[in-house]
């Protein structure tokens, strides 16, 4: 069922009253026109903005290397790995994983400790969907 076609009752019952004290039936609780009564039910379900974590490609840092990260820091099984490395080997850029933003930023930073660890140039860049 959409928030569209639901029915009063279904809506009361998952979404409680409104602030307003209107009961759902658009007429508003004392019988006057209530317009915009949806507006605190649509804050609370909005998705967060999700961001990119683009590899950069250079002319140094090991393909292996690249490839554990993709499998370590982004999760993804070898043979995905592998292909997204190759992509940004060919491309100069690739989407290693979108995250919202803190888990986004905190991978970023673990990818170029990780390649300054080893004194590998490797980049990873945020980027807003
Ligand atoms: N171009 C590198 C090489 O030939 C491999 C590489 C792939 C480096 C992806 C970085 O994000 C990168 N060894």
């Amino acid at each position: 069922m959409t928030v569209g076609k639901m029915g009063n009752e279904d809506r009361k019952r998952i979404f409680g009253r409104s602030r307003d004290g209107e009961d759902g039936d658009g007429r508003g609780g004392d019988g006057g026109i209530v317009t915009e009564r949806r507006t605190r039910e649509q804050i609370k379900t909005k998705r967060p903005p999700m961001y990119k974590c683009v590899l950069l490609n250079d002319d140094y840092t090991p393909m292996e290397f690249v490839v554990e990260i993709l499998k370590q820091i982004f999760h993804k099984a070898h043979a995905e790995a592998t292909r997204i490395m190759l992509h940004v080997h060919q491309n100069g850029m690739g989407v290693a994983g979108v995250y919202p933003y803190e888990i986004a930023e905190t991978k970023v930073r673990t990818v170029e400790e990780l390649a300054k660890e080893s004194q590998y140039p490797l980049k990873c860049v945020l980027e807003k969907e």
